[in-house]
């Protein structure tokens, strides 16, 4: 796999045809992005403008450290302030995307110190990332892995593909939106079922319950996440963060107010330059030349 940062990508960059703009911005992205123990960051897509983060602890089934999810915020961080970025994508390995949250670093801490420094408060950066995060989970979703795939924007999985919150099992329950936003994917009765007995379900499941958005073959699921995640990236990332903004808030607001801010939202596109460009390109028959601004 061609780690950013590494001396490869670097000549790779410099002998392309891309402009000198590109391999500025790819510079930077490789300089602040290199270096991870737990994770593996690269750019993807025509124009190198998807950012792939793949977790990256094959021996522990990519169960979540916090240092992995430090470098996951880490990664965020940069991806969000670099504008040749217009869309990331989370994935893990053919056998598992994550087997959640490490139970080795987690099992003999005690509640006043979890309590007191707020365990797994920071573990929610993929949440408010405002740039569009795809989650493709290929093998075990299974307790914090299956919470971090519900922090995406869109869940796309392989074909074998499990998920789970497994957590009753281990005497805990889920920490990080288990209880919280898989019952507004699947509903009540299907996420009690889950967190309560702690059984799995298959990729095919999710789709039908409306977890996951689509399924593919395993190995072709990155290059569809990608694929898609170009897509997004090919739109105005002004817009873009909108549209994700105005979504989000339907899980936070009543119907009433939800309407109203989309509505707010929608009238303010009417200020920005990327509004006019579109429906002016529209009518003039050509692509539009987004700016952001
Ligand atoms: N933590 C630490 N190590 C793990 C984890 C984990 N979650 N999952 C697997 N491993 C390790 C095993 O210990 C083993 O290591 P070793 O070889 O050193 O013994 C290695 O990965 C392989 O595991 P298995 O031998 O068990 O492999 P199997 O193929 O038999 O089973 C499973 C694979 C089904 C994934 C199984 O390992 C399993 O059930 N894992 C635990 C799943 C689980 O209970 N997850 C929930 C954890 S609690 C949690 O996530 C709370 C969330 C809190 C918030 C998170 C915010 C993002």
């Amino acid at each position: 796999m061609l780690k950013v940062g590494s001396r490869f990508f670097r000549s790779v960059v410099n002998s392309s045809n891309n402009s000198q703009i590109l391999s500025v911005q790819l510079a930077r992205f490789a300089s602040t992005t290199s270096g991870y123990e737990h994770i593996l960051v690269e750019r993807k897509g025509e124009k190198q403008n998807v950012a792939l983060i793949t977790l990256n602890r094959p021996k522990a089934f990519n169960a979540l450290c916090d240092g992995l999810m430090k470098e996951v915020s880490n990664a965020l961080d940069s991806m969000e302030n670099d504008s040749g970025i217009g869309a990331i994508v989370i994935t893990g390995s053919e056998r598992a995307f994550a087997a959640g949250a490490d139970i080795k670093e987690m099992k003999d801490r005690r509640f006043e110190e979890c309590y007191s420094g707020n365990f797994l408060n920071h573990w929610n950066r993929v949440s408010s990332c405002k740039k569009p995060v795809i989650a493709a989970v290929n093998g075990y979703a299974l307790g914090g892995g299956c919470e971090l795939a519900m922090m995406c924007d869109i869940i796309y999985a392989g074909d074998k593909a499990k998920f789970g919150q497994p957590e009753i099992n281990l005497g805990t329950i889920p920490g990080a939106g288990g209880t919280q936003r898989l019952i507004r994917s699947v509903g009540k009765s299907k996420a009690m079922e889950m967190c309560l007995t702690g059984n799995q379900i298959t990729s095919e499941e999710a789709e039908k319950f409306g977890l996951v958005s689509k399924v593919f073959p395993a190995a072709e699921l990155v290059d569809e996440a990608i694929k898609s995640a170009e897509k997004i990236a090919s739109h105005s990332q002004l817009i873009v963060a909108m549209c994700k903004e105005a979504v989000n808030n339907a899980y936070e607001m009543s119907l009433t107010e939800g309407l109203h801010f989309e509505k707010r939202l929608f009238h303010t596109t009417f200020a920005t330059n990327d509004r006019k460009e579109g429906m002016t390109a529209f009518v003039e028959k050509r692509t539009p030349k987004w700016t952001s601004s």
